[in-house]
């Protein structure tokens, strides 16, 4: 089931994240694998906690993917499965700034660490983080693949790694765009050189997609207006094909 969420006011600077929900399903229904999708179109509002309220109540008990919108997202995402999974998160920052009173695409992993709304964070792809954001990931114990530790030890090893601190346990995986290096998906608010191939996310996608544990998941921060020739948005439609594939 895909969750459409065109919900952009989590973002720090103005955006059109809002848009990609209509562009990746747009893009599959011209796949020529004319894979059928059961859609549903999530009601956002600019008031930020009837927002919350509208997507946990749209989470169904079954597996699902959410399609953003901007990360801030996630956070309600996840509350809604009320099941406290282990977070894996795809991304080039780690989103846990501080100072915030809204749940924002900076801060949201810190808000869901501290409100105990996951029972861990597991980054992969990281490669910018502020002081204050290091200092929580250490004294809360979060686990961080880096993207240059992607680069050393390889991409299977890492996802070989990383799947055997997942078994047994349930998780949620939410893939940030510019995980990505821009390069492979210039479609995005804040690029980050030096980051994973395409390939490597569809190849990582694949192997933690196979994993019994996995609860739900979600694709945010694609902005159709700064995209090139549709590669971003064709690369959203390929990664949400490899997360509903059975
Ligand atoms: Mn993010």
């Amino acid at each position: 089931m895909l969750l459409k969420i065109p919900f952009k006011h989590g973002s720090m600077k103005e955006s059109d994240t809002d848009k990609a929900p209509d562009k990746i399903v747009e893009m599959l229904s011209k796949d020529y694998e004319k894979i059928k999708f059961d859609i549903l179109d999530v009601e956002t509002s600019q008031d930020l906690i009837e927002n919350q309220k509208n997507i946990e109540e749209a989470v169904p008990s079954r597996f699902f993917v959410g399609i953003g919108g901007d990360h801030s997202i996630t956070y309600s995402l996840i509350n809604g499965t009320k099941k406290k999974p282990l977070l894996v998160m795809m991304d080039a920052h780690p989103d846990c700034e501080i100072g915030f009173d809204n749940v924002t695409h900076e801060d949201f992993v810190r808000k869901l660490v501290e409100n105990q709304i996951v029972s861990g964070v597991v980054f992969i792809g990281l490669r910018k983080w502020s002081n204050d954001e290091m200092n929580f990931i250490k004294k809360n114990n979060l686990v961080f693949f880096s993207s240059y530790e992607i680069m050393q030890k390889g991409i299977k090893r890492v996802t070989e790694d990383l799947m055997s601190l997942l078994r047994g346990k349930k998780f949620y995986l939410s893939i940030d765009i510019d995980g990505v290096d821009p390069g492979f998906a210039p479609g995005v608010d804040w690029p980050e050189p030096g980051g994973i191939t395409s390939r490597e996310l569809l190849y990582f996608i694949g192997k933690i997609k196979k994993m019994d544990g996995l609860i739900g998941a979600d694709l945010v921060e694609i902005n159709p207006e700064k995209d090139v020739n549709n590669i971003t948005v064709k690369l959203g439609s390929e990664i949400i094909k490899a997360l509903t594939k059975h």
